[in-house]
This record gives C-alpha cells, sequence and structure tokens, in this order.
C-alpha cells in the first residue's frame, strides 16, 4: 500500500471504522467545512478488521466520489476530506494515529456491536498486545498518547445509540480502569465525550455504483459511495481544540441531543429494522420495495404510532418526520437490501424497539400494536439462512430446539427483556406473528 496521498491536507482527526456511512457523513460535512476556506481538517480514516477500503482509497489519493441519488437522478461529489488511510486492526498504525499530537478529534462509526469489549482485552493492553475489540484498540490507542505526552481531545461516536457518547464513555472507562487507574484518570481528564446523531441512508456500494460514478466524473473510481441526498447531524459536547465549522455546513450544536436520537431511532430504525422483517419475510429485497407492500406499510405506520407519545416532540414535528421518512424509504433509486438492515438485530432491537415500550410502560400506554409485528417477525427471521448477527448464535441455537411458536416467543422476548417474556399476551401475540 503506498503510504503517501495526493492530500495535502493536514491530518487533524482519526476516522475508527473507514466505511460507506462515514464516507457519506463525516467526510462530506468535513469536506464542505475544509471548502469554507478556514483551517484545513484532513482524516486518518482506519478501516475495521478488513483493511481493503484504506488499500482501495490510498491508491486513488484518498479521493472519491460520493454518488447523492435523489428521485430523479445522481449528483456526483468530489471528497478530498481524506488525507490518508490505513489498516485499523495493525497496532502500529492505530497507535500512531491516535497518539499523533497534531490530532484533536477521533470520530467513529463502528456499529452496535462494536461496543462490545473482550474479555481478555484489558490483559492484552497492560501485556502492549493488540485487543481485539475496536473499542479496545481506541483505549490502546489512547494508552499510546498518554504514555508520548499527546494532548486533550474530543471522541465522538457516530453509531445509532442512544447517548452513544456517555456509553463509549462509560465503555471506555470502564476498560481503561482494568487497564490502570492512571490510564483511566488521564482519559477522564482529557477525553471529552461528545454525543451525536446521525443520519443518512447510505446502501452497500454496489458493482453498478462503481460503474456509475465512472460516467458520473469520468475517471475510475473504485470507492464511491451512494446516499440519498438528505442529512442530518446532531452534536452535543465539547471540543477541546476545535473542530472544523460543521455548523455552518448542516450541523445542527445543540445542549441535549438525546430527544434527536430518539426521535431518529425509533422512528428511522425502528421502522427500518421492521420493514427489514416483516419485508423479507413477506419475499421482498429492499426497503423501496417494502414501501409498495400494503402489510409493511401498514406495520411501519403503527411503529410510528407506537412511538409518538413517547417522543418530547409536538405531534406536527412528529408528522413531518414521518412524512420524510416516507418519502425517504420510498425512493426506489436507492437499493437499500432488507439483508443489510436485518444484520444484527441482537444489538440494534433493544434501543430501535424494545426501548419504546419500555417508555410507553412507564408511561402507562402498555405494548404498542407494532411490537409484536416486529418481534415476531425477528422470531422467523432467526430460523433462516439469511441471519448475519454473531452475538445471536446462542439464542438461535436455543430457538432451533423449541417446537411451539409461543416457546420461540417466549425465549427471544427474554432474551430481549426478561420481564417481557412474563407478559402471557404479549408472548401470544408475538407467536401469532411467527410464520
Ligand atoms: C439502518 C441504518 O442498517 C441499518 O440498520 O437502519 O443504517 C440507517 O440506514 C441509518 O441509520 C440511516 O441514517
Amino acid at each position: 500500500m503506498p503510504d503517501t496521498t495526493g492530500s495535502d491536507l493536514p491530518v487533524r482527526i482519526v476516522h475508527l471504522g473507514l466505511g460507506a456511512f462515514f464516507r457519506a457523513h463525516q467526510a462530506w460535512y468535513t469536506q464542505l467545512a475544509n471548502e469554507l476556506g478556514g483551517q484545513q481538517w484532513g482524516i486518518n480514516a482506519l478501516t475495521g478488521r478488513r483493511p481493503d477500503m484504506a488499500e482501495l482509497l490510498n491508491a486513488q489519493d484518498c479521493r472519491y466520489t460520493l454518488i447523492e441519488r435523489g428521485p430523479d437522478g445522481d449528483r456526483g461529489i468530489d471528497i478530498r476530506s481524506i488525507a490518508t488511510a490505513g489498516p485499523g486492526a495493525d497496532p502500529d498504525t492505530y497507535r500512531a494515529a491516535i497518539s499523533d499530537p497534531a490530532v484533536g478529534i477521533i470520530t467513529s462509526t463502528i456499529t452496535e456491536k462494536g461496543y462490545l469489549v473482550g474479555d481478555d482485552d484489558a490483559a492484552r493492553i497492560r501485556a502492549q498486545e493488540a485487543p481485539g475489540s475496536a473499542i479496545g484498540r481506541l483505549v490502546d490507542g489512547l494508552r499510546v498518547r498518554m504514555e508520548s505526552g499527546g494532548g486533550p481531545l474530543a471522541m465522538v461516536p457516530c453509531d445509532n445509540l442512544t447517548a452513544n457518547g456517555e456509553h463509549t464513555e462509560r465503555i471506555v472507562l470502564g476498560l481503561a480502569e482494568q487497564v490502570s487507574p492512571a490510564l483511566a484518570g488521564w482519559i477522564d481528564s482529557n477525553v471529552s465525550f461528545v454525543s451525536t446523531m446521525v443520519d443518512r441512508i447510505t446502501p452497500a456500494t454496489t458493482d453498478a455504483d462503481i460503474a456509475d460514478a465512472a460516467e458520473l466524473v469520468g475517471w475510475a473510481d473504485q470507492a464511491p459511495v451512494v446516499a440519498e441526498p438528505f442529512s442530518e447531524w446532531v452534536v452535543a459536547g465539547q471540543f477541546p481544540v476545535g473542530r472544523p465549522d460543521w455548523d455552518r455546513v448542516g450541523a445542527q450544536f445543540v445542549e441535549d441531543v438525546e430527544p434527536y436520537e430518539q426521535r431518529k431511532l425509533w422512528l428511522l430504525n425502528g421502522g427500518h429494522s421492521t420493514l427489514a422483517y416483516v419485508g423479507l419475510s413477506r419475499g421482498h429485497e429492499t426497503i423501496a420495495e417494502a414501501m409498495d407492500d400494503p402489510a409493511c406499510v401498514s406495520a411501519l405506520q403503527q411503529v410510528w404510532a407506537d412511538a409518538a407519545p413517547c417522543l418530547p416532540f409536538d405531534q406536527s414535528v412528529i408528522d413531518e418526520a414521518t412524512q420524510a421518512l416516507t418519502d425517504r424509504f420510498a425512493n426506489a433509486r436507492i437499493r437499500h437490501r432488507l439483508v443489510q438492515i436485518a444484520g444484527d438485530g441482537s444489538q440494534k432491537l433493544p434501543v430501535r424497539l424494545v426501548s419504546v415500550q419500555r417508555a410507553r410502560i412507564s408511561q402507562g400506554l402498555g405494548i404498542g400494536d407494532a411490537f409484536p409485528v416486529a418481534i415476531g417477525a425477528w422470531v422467523s427471521h432467526l430460523g433462516t439462512d439469511q441471519v448475519n448477527d454473531p452475538q445471536a448464535d446462542s439464542l438461535r441455537e436455543s430457538l432451533a430446539r423449541q417446537g411451539s411458536k409461543t416457546e420461540r416467543a417466549r425465549t427471544v422476548l427474554a432474551f430481549l427483556d426478561s420481564s417481557l417474556a412474563e407478559d402471557d399476551a404479549l408472548v401470544s401475540a408475538v407467536a401469532e406473528n411467527v410464520v
């Protein structure tokens, strides 16, 4: 892999999890902010487990095309905010990146399951070996930063989790504490955990997209990314050494991100997961296809009706969001595959659907009508060969041993929340939706 790139931007941001969503979202905001002409922020983008995307990007000077795909056509945007890319699982690479004194921000898209810490992560970090998890690598990189006298920075998780800044802080400090109290203390005083709500529908890039990019921009871009025109970024927290002018290019800075995150997780992501499981069970392939099926649309609308009374927004704001979502999901030029969204349900459903039910129960509203439909479809999905959810392996093994739908429904509810499994009416309602 070449170790230099054509981009002259000074590296001030490290990104962990170089994937499509980061290239369509944070890298695009940074590109727009750099175009304003103030302080320039280059990104050192590190991959997760597989180094392929870093190799592809470095081979083309880290330049790539964002294809903004609207219902009526495509627009190609040249993105140059990545200065360099590297293999994030390689300890020399991530340690050098995170301890670089010029770096003042770390952003991450490590997915919901990326927040799980390995049992031996602390021991490995103490032994100066590379830990297996993404959070472990972050903590190890921060250890090297502390030891080399590096300064403070902001840690900005960009995953679909409630209060993702606080969540990351808890997990990072928990692991750091096991490594050494000195490291935990250093992180506590030097790392500012920022919470964000991120939103932009970004399906996995296909060969057809690579061909479209070449036609749009006239060069053989091997790493384009496709996204819808809509984008939102809501951010809360401190940046000890500054940040790009993201606020001047559409990002919203607020005191508390939680209401926005709930709105997005419960309406968009809860809707997505429901469409994924119900849609797959009805033979559909993409979100837009599911939006052509009245049964799927009615499940989606029920998800929204269940969540609405628990969201701290006026009904008019919720109606505007759901109307926009209806249009966004129906954009048939975006081929967002249901199997992609169906992956890792064991990590996604707790924050997308179960949390809504907890809020409903605590407000005396009872379980919503969409929940048994979505969970029943998930139970069915877990019995198929389309599952991509390593954290659900043992759940699937127990389901395979059970005959009746009622037993399977109860097992899945118990996995999500033991109190839900004690509600016999809910267990039967879920069982009725298992196909
Ligand atoms: C989707 C999200 O794959 C999934 O689980 O629900 O990636 C969704 O497309 C984004 O959160 C939209 O901002």
